[in-house]
């Protein structure tokens, strides 16, 4: 029995755990350790802090926390993923500025998180190079290092049929770190690709052994090994110790966990690129190697499930390309009749989502409220009809952006306006 932790009482569940040694223990203060628990009556208490701290109406008045080995976070502020078996979803609605939390990164996993020994971990890349080579996580660290903001989404990140849909559920296969690893192309260098060499293979090491083709020119342009995510290690879920990381592309090209790169002059032609990861287009073809994710914005405030207050309305959300720069968001609070800019906020960052701010006065009207993002190279989001338009009635859950609409009831309830095609 360690009794460096607070006993539970029963039917009270530990939400997070801090050890802290005696030594430095203020003065040796009445408990040697400090657990927030939640009370019967589902409040978050802190055990070794009186009770009395968080219902004092003036905390200084009591000594406070001494500082933890890891940060937590509030105990009023416990965000969470959305967990099915195989994907988590990013809470989009509860997030500030641009950068996701790692441990609200979205995850996709085909056959799990494997648990990979850094110390043990190498990269080979072979096939068309003049000198093929094996990189251990201490060679990658090595080289120059280079870091940078990008999105990351799940091909397959549309979802709707319920009016009490939030952000998160519609969307939320999407997130945004600072990543940090070596440039693809500096390891190209390293083995020498050779120039008749037009696509690799990246391959995972987890059970599904993820494979998928990629261009080399992606290769040579912003493909990254990254290790590290928002200034740490990047965690298991996306991929520890190393990945691929493609900026833009659809998330499963971004290869996690990743073991082997091979160099050859045509695609593999992988499970992942025949049986999945490509769309069904009109007159009965199929789109294959559709990389890069297309324009899209949402607003993530007011969106279910908001009760919204008339008076001025901030609303924001945000927008992001996998071709480049968002270049404007317009924001419609008629229903489409309408359209104003939004204001971007700085920074507005090559392939990555970027916030949109839009000041409004709801006078108290029933009404629907939607964005509309365009990028860099033109590009704007469509609404549902004109992808299926383009597309077809068979089009597939696979690269869908279009725009997404909040409906405002009279009594300032928001919900999701779940448009279908099947
Ligand atoms: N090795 C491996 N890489 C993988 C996957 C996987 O299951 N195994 N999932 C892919 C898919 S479908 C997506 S959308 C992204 C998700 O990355 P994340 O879990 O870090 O958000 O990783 C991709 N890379
Ligand atoms: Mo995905």
């Amino acid at each position: 029995m360690n009794d460096d932790l607070v006993k539970l009482k029963e039917g009270e569940e530990p939400l997070f755990y801090r050890k802290v040694s005696r030594r430095t223990m203020l003065g040796g203060a009445a408990t040697a350790a400090l657990v927030l628990v939640q009370s019967a009556a589902g409040k978050v208490v802190q055990a070794g802090l009186p009770e009395a701290a968080f219902t004092a109406a003036d905390p200084t008045k009591i000594q406070g926390l001494p500082p933890g080995e890891a940060g937590q976070k509030s105990p009023f502020e416990q965000l969470v993923r959305l967990p099915s078996d195989t994907s988590s979803r990013t809470p989009l609605q509860d997030l500030h500025g641009m950068i996701t939390p790692s441990d609200l990164h979205f995850e996709r996993h085909h056959a799990g998180i494997p648990a990979i020994d850094p110390a043990k971990y190498e990269l080979v890349i072979h096939g068309m190079v003049e000198k093929p080579m094996v990189f251990k996580l201490a060679d990658l660290k090595r080289f120059p290092a280079v870091s940078r903001i990008c999105f990351l989404e799940c091909s397959g990140n549309f979802r709707t049929g319920r009016e009490n849909m939030t952000p998160q559920e519609i969307c939320g296969l999407t997130s945004q770190s600072e990543w940090t690893g070596v440039k693809l192309s500096t390891l190209f260098r390293e083995v020498g690709v050779k120039p008749k060499a037009t696509w690799f293979l990246a391959e995972g090491s987890d059970a599904a052994v993820m494979t998928r083709s990629i261009p080399v020119r992606k290769g040579w342009d912003d493909a990254l090994i990254v290790y590290g995510q928002n200034g740490e290690a990047i965690r298991p879920a996306q991929g520890y110790p190393a990945r691929l990381l493609l900026p833009g592309w659809e998330g499963n090209t971004s290869v996690k966990w990743l073991r082997r790169i091979e160099l050859s002059d045509q695609p593999f032609m992988t499970r992942e690129e025949t049986s999945k990861y490509s769309e069904p287009v009109r007159d009965g073809k199929i789109r294959q190697f559709s990389f890069e994710m297309d324009a899209r914005s949402i607003i993530t405030f007011p969106a279910y499930p908001t009760q919204l207050d008339k008076g001025w309305v901030e609303i924001r959300g945000i927008a992001w390309s996998g071709r480049g720069k968002i270049r404007q968001v317009e924001v419609s609070t008629d229903a489409g009749k309408s359209w104003q800019c939004a204001r971007l906020q700085e920074p507005v960052l090559d392939k990555a989502h970027t916030v949109f701010r839009h000041l409004w006065e709801w006078r108290g009207g029933a009404t629907e409220i939607m964005s509309r993002a365009t990028d860099e190279t033109g590009y704007v989001q469509p609404t549902l009809a004109q992808l299926l338009a383009a597309r077809g009635e068979d089009m597939g859950g696979y690269h869908l952006n279009p725009i997404t609409t909040f409906v405002l009831k009279r009594d300032g309830q928001v919900l999701f306006k779940p448009e279908t095609w099947r």
